[in-house]
C-alpha cells in the first residue's frame, strides 16, 4: 500500500452497512472482482475470442490470451512499484492494449482513471494532479495528435507522475510493450498478480469514471467491483447478451455507456466477443458489421441518425445486427421510429449516467414504448423519486427532478465533500439534474434538464468550465455559455461575451481559437460566439441563463 492509496468511505462516501447488506442478500453484489471474472472466463472457455482489433491489421485476443497478457502486464506494473489503490490515467483510443491495461490494473487493484480520447492538456493535467496519478498511458499519436508531447508537459508539473507508458513509439517515455514480464520475476511484496487474487476485494474501488459535470472541474466517480459488476449482468439479462453476442465498440471504450450498458465489459462477462471500431462513421463501421457479423452496438442519437440515413443505400450486409442501443442524450421520437426499419434490427433506448442508474426499454416492450420512452431501471431496488423544486414528490405522471438511490448508484463523488453536500440528499439520493416523468408502466420519459450542462449529442459540456477559460482572455469582461437547440446534435453551445471597455473589436473565431489553444477537448470549444453589451439578470441580480437561451432562440429565427 502506498500512502496515496484510496479507500472507499474515506475518499468518498459509500453505502451504509444496512444497504450493503441488503444488496448482498438480494444477490446483486456477488462478491466478484473484474480480475477474478476474467480469470474464471479464461478457465471456462480459453479459446473463445474475447476481442478483435481490426486495424491496421486484424488482431484477436482469446480469453486465455487476454488473461495471460493482463497477468504479465500486471507483473510489469507491480515491478515498477504500481500498487493497489494507485491511480493510473488511461488515455487510449479503441485499441486492444486498452483492455490489457485495464485488466492488468484490475489485477493489482490500481485504479484506472478513464480519460476520453478528446481530452487534452487541461483535462489530463487536472486528472493527473487531482488523483495524484502515478502513471499515464497513451498512444504515440492518434488522430494527428502527438500524445507524447502532452505527456512530457504534464509529467513535468505533476510530482506524483512517475511513469508514462506509450502504445507504439515511446519517444522519451516507456514503451508499454516493454513493461510486461513473467509474474514469477516480480520480487515478493510488490503486488501479487500471479497469486490467488487476494487483492482487491469486491467491495473496494475498481476505477474512477468521469462525470460530464456541471462545474468548473469534472468530478470523479468511484465505482466498486460489486456495484459495477451488478450493472453489467443486470444489463446483460435485459439486453439478451450471451456468448454469441458480437458487440461493436463504436463510442470511445472509456465512456460508461459503451463500457457497461451492457458494453464491452458486459459482453466479456457473458463470454461474447467485442470488436473495436476505429471510427463511428458508416463508411468505417458498416464493413466491420458485415465482416465481423456484429449482433449488437450502442450509439448516441446523432450517430444513430447518420446510420439510419446511410443504411438503406449501403452495399454492406447489415443483417447480422439484432440490437442497437441508443442513449447519452434525448433521442427524438421521429428518429427513433425510423431506426428499426432502416437497420433491420431492434432498437433499445438507454438513459444512463456514469454515477449509476441505467434505464432500458425492454425487448418485449411494444414499439410505442420503445420510441417514446427512455426505459425502466435495471434493478427492482433502484429507488426513483420525482420531485418538485421544493423537493416534494410530484403526483404520478407529472414532470419533476429525478432523484435516485440504489445498488449501483454512487453515494458521493471522489474527494469532493463540498460538492457531495449538494449533489446528494442526506439520505443518499443522487440528484441527477434530469427532469423526467413516469408513465403508467413505470417507464421514464426524459423531458429536459435542470442542471447547468450542455449535451452535444451525448458529449457533456459544463458551461462553467468553458466560461472560466474564456474569462482568461485579456479582452473579455464577462461571459455566459448556454445551450441552443440544434437539429443534428440536439444542443450546441453558444458563448455570450461582454468585451472589456476599450478592447478592440474581436471576431467570434478569436474566442474559439483562444479556447482551443488552451488545450481542452475540441467538443468544449463554443459552437457559436455572440458579443453583447450586458446579460439579462434574474430578480436577485444573477445572470439569467434562461433568458439568454431564449434570446439565442429568438435570434436564430
Ligand atoms: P454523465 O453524468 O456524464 O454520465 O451523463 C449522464 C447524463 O446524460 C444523464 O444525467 C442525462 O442528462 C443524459 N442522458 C443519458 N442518456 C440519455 C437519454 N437516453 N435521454 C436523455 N438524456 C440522457
Ligand atoms: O450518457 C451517459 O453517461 C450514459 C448513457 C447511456 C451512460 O453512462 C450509460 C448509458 O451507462
Amino acid at each position: 500500500m502506498t500512502p496515496l492509496a484510496t479507500t472507499p468511505g474515506v475518499d468518498a462516501p459509500t453505502w451504509p452497512d444496512g444497504f450493503a447488506e441488503r444488496y448482498r442478500k438480494a444477490g446483486y453484489w456477488r462478491g466478484e472482482t473484474f480480475g477474478g471474472m476474467l480469470r474464471e472466463r479464461a478457465a471456462a472457455h480459453p479459446d473463445r475470442i474475447a476481442l478483435v482489433d481490426p486495424a491496421p491489421e486484424r488482431r484477436t485476443w482469446t480469453y486465455r490470451e487476454l488473461d495471460e497478457r493482463a497477468d504479465r502486464l500486471a507483473a510489469g506494473f507491480a515491478a515498477r512499484g504500481i500498487a493497489k489503490g494507485d491511480r493510473v490515467v488511461l488515455h487510449l483510443p479503441n485499441v486492444g492494449e486498452f483492455f490489457e491495461v485495464v485488466f492488468a490494473l484490475f489485477r493489482i487493484g490500481a485504479l484506472p482513471v478513464y480519460a476520453l480520447p478528446a481530452h487534452r492538456e487541461t483535462e489530463i493535467g487536472y486528472f493527473c494532479s487531482f488523483t495524484e496519478a502515478v502513471a499515464y498511458v497513451i498512444p504515440d499519436k492518434h488522430a494527428g495528435f502527438d500524445h507524447r508531447v502532452l505527456a512530457s508537459r504534464v509529467k513535468e508539473r505533476t510530482p506524483s507522475l512517475r511513469h508514462v507508458f506509450v502504445v507504439g513509439d515511446p519517444g522519451e517515455h516507456t514503451a508499454l510493450a516493454e513493461v510486461a514480464c513473467d509474474p514469477s520475476e516480480v520480487p515478493s511484496g510488490e503486488g501479487d498478480p500471479s497469486g490467488a487474487l487476494s487483492c482487491p476485494e469486491p467491495h473496494e474501488l475498481a476505477f474512477l469514471q468521469l462525470s460530464g459535470g456541471t462545474t468548473g472541474v469534472p468530478k470523479l466517480i468511484p465505482r466498486t467491483h460489486d456495484d459495477y459488476l451488478y450493472s453489467l449482468w443486470g444489463s446483460n439479462e435485459i439486453c439478451g447478451v450471451d456468448a454469441d453476442t458480437r458487440f461493436l465498440v463504436v463510442l470511445p471504450a472509456a465512456h460508461n455507456f459503451p463500457m457497461s450498458s451492457p458494453g464491452w465489459l458486459g459482453v466479456l462477462y457473458a463470454g461474447g466477443t467485442s470488436v473495436l471500431c476505429p471510427g463511428p462513421d458508416p463508411a468505417t463501421a458498416f464493413p466491420l458489421v458485415e465482416r465481423e457479423r456484429i449482433t449488437m452496438t450502442g450509439l448516441v442519437p446523432p450517430l444513430a441518425l447518420v446510420w439510419t440515413e446511410a443504411a438503406p443505400g449501403s452495399e454492406h450486409d447489415l443483417s447480422s445486427l439484432k440490437l442497437v442501443l441508443v442513449g447519452g442524450a434525448k433521442y427524438s421520437e421521429e428518429a427513433a421510429r425510423r431506426l428499426s426499419p432502416a437497420l433491420g434490427c431492434r432498437l433499445m433506448q438507454v438513459f444512463g449516467m456514469a454515477e449509476g442508474l441505467v434505464n432500458y426499454t425492454r425487448l418485449d416492450d411494444d414499439e410505442e414504448t420503445v420510441v417514446t420512452t427512455q426505459g425502466l431501471p435495471i434493478s427492482p431496488d433502484d429507488e426513483i423519486r420525482i420531485v418538485d423544486d421544493a423537493g416534494l414528490d410530484v403526483p404520478d405522471g407529472e414532470f419533476g427532478h429525478l432523484l435516485t438511490r440504489g445498488p449501483y448508484t454512487i453515494r458521493g463523488y471522489w474527494r469532493a465533500p463540498e460538492h457531495n453536500a449538494t449533489a446528494f440528499t442526506e439520505d443518499g439520493f443522487y440528484l441527477t439534474g434530469d427532469i423526467v416523468r413516469r408513465t403508467a408502466s413505470g417507464h421514464l420519459v426524459v423531458e429536459g434538464r435542470a442542471k447547468d450542462q450542455i449535451n452535444r449529442g451525448g458529449e457533456k459540456v459544463a458551461p462553467e468550465e468553458v466560461e472560466n477559460i474564456i474569462l482568461a482572455h485579456p479582452s473579455v469582461h464577462d461571459v455566459s455559455v448556454v445551450a441552443v437547440a440544434d437539429a443534428y446534435l440536439g444542443e450546441r453551445s453558444l458563448a455570450f461575451v461582454i468585451l472589456r471597455e476599450g478592447a478592440g473589436p474581436l471576431k467570434p473565431v478569436a474566442i474559439k481559437r483562444f479556447v482551443r489553444e488552451r488545450g481542452v477537448a475540441a467538443y468544449k470549444v463554443p459552437d457559436l460566439v455572440e458579443f453583447v453589451d450586458a446579460f439579462p439578470q434574474t430578480g436577485i441580480g444573477k445572470v439569467s441563463k434562461k433568458q439568454l437561451r431564449s434570446t439565442a432562440v429568438a435570434e436564430q429565427h
